[in-house]
């Protein structure tokens, strides 16, 4: 006999049901997050017609103008939330500064967002993403600051993934467990595809940009060349996969397991990618699935952020491959160096 389907709303109304006191706000915000990715999910979907109907800029066939999908992805998330009521301010990947909603001002939460991570991938048909995190505001009665999103990422209420895929994927945590819904297109509903996820202790699969090897720090350096195993640890070498969108990265390695690193190097020596809405919410939906997330020697979820866009070194996946590579941090670079 068939499963009944459980779609996003359903899932998040009865799993507000179990918590004592919840006021259905964040279930609110989730749902909005849902409806502004599958909005997403449609355009990314004609990405390819951009030629027949009007490249960026032009004015396709039906006289809409055509934008870039990552500021369209950003201006659709920023009104969803806008309309949610629930949202008192976002931080996003486009914007220098915070958009705050003045006339949501008692609103609790505030959402930090990749709307479309990856973009320079979506000319060839490869995987993007939009990555979220959601914190409760330090203070409702107080004018909401930067600080209101400079909060570690421990704090956060809730997190999550939409992947624009084979198939269109939400993969979310409020901090109970990591679930995860796939778009069926022809209902227009997430349906429950991936109950409670958990990520293999153990892998086969580490995903670097192997160009920068040479840029590395000795531990990162040390841990790659145990990957390929001329330590001869293993009976044979880890598998490379490297898609260039870390969503994509990050979801197949939580459900096949393995390590996702992007260290720092001599160009980059604070990394690259942003704490507050790459690395902490993916962060956060790695380590409830069972697996762990550093910046060589730290929990990523502990560092204090002093700056919106500031961006950090990151080795996230299954959790055995991720002390191996902290061992060789630990053991191979300078004092105090992380990854
Ligand atoms: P973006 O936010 O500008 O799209 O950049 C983030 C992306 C990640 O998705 C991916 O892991 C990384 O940049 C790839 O960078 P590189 O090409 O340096 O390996
Ligand atoms: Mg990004």
């Amino acid at each position: 006999m068939k499963q009944k389907v459980i779609t996003l709303d359903e899932f998040i109304v009865k799993r507000q049901m179990e918590f004592e006191f919840a006021s259905g706000e964040l279930s609110g915000l989730l749902r909005d997050l849902g409806l502004a990715s599958k909005i997403i999910h449609r355009e990314v979907n004609k990405a390819g017609l951009v030629d027949i109907l009007g490249s960026v800029g032009n004015t396709n066939v039906h006289g809409e103008t055509q934008k870039k999908l990552d500021v369209f992805a950003d201006e659709a998330f920023i009104s969803c939330l806008k309309n949610s009521g629930e949202c008192a301010a976002v931080a996003s990947e486009e914007n220098d500064n915070i958009i705050v909603f003045e006339e949501r001002e008692q609103a609790k939460y505030v959402v930090a967002l990749d709307p479309l991570d990856g973009s320079s991938n979506i000319d060839v048909n490869v995987s993007v993403g939009t990555i979220f995190s959601i914190y409760r505001r330090l203070d409702e009665n107080r004018a909401i600051t930067d600080d209101d999103f400079l909060q570690p990422g421990v704090n956060q209420v809730a997190a999550g993934y939409i992947i624009y895929g084979s198939s269109t994927m939400l993969v979310y945590t409020t901090g109970h467990g990591v679930n995860g819904f796939t778009l069926d297109p022809s209902i227009g509903e997430f349906c429950l595809s991936h109950p409670n996820i958990t990520t293999p202790t153990d892998g086969n699969i580490y995903s670097i940009n192997h160009g920068y090897r040479w840029h590395y720090s000795d531990g990162v350096k040390k841990y790659i060349d145990h990957c390929i195993n001329s330590d001869g640890l293993r009976e044979k070498p880890y598998s490379m996969r490297y898609i260039g969108s870390m969503v994509a990265d990050i979801h197949r390695n939580l459900i096949k397991g393995g390590i996702f690193m992007y260290p720092r190097s001599k160009e980059k020596p604070l990394g690259k990618l942003r704490l507050l809405y790459e690395c902490n919410p993916l962060s956060f939906v790695v380590e409830q699935a069972g697996g762990t997330a550093i910046n060589g020697r730290k929990r990523i979820m502990e560092l204090q952020p002093t700056e919106l866009h500031q961006t950090c070194p990151i080795f996230m996946g299954s959790p055995q491959m991720v002390e191996m590579l902290h061992n060789c941090v630990i053991t191979h670079n300078a004092a105090k160096k992380e990854g």
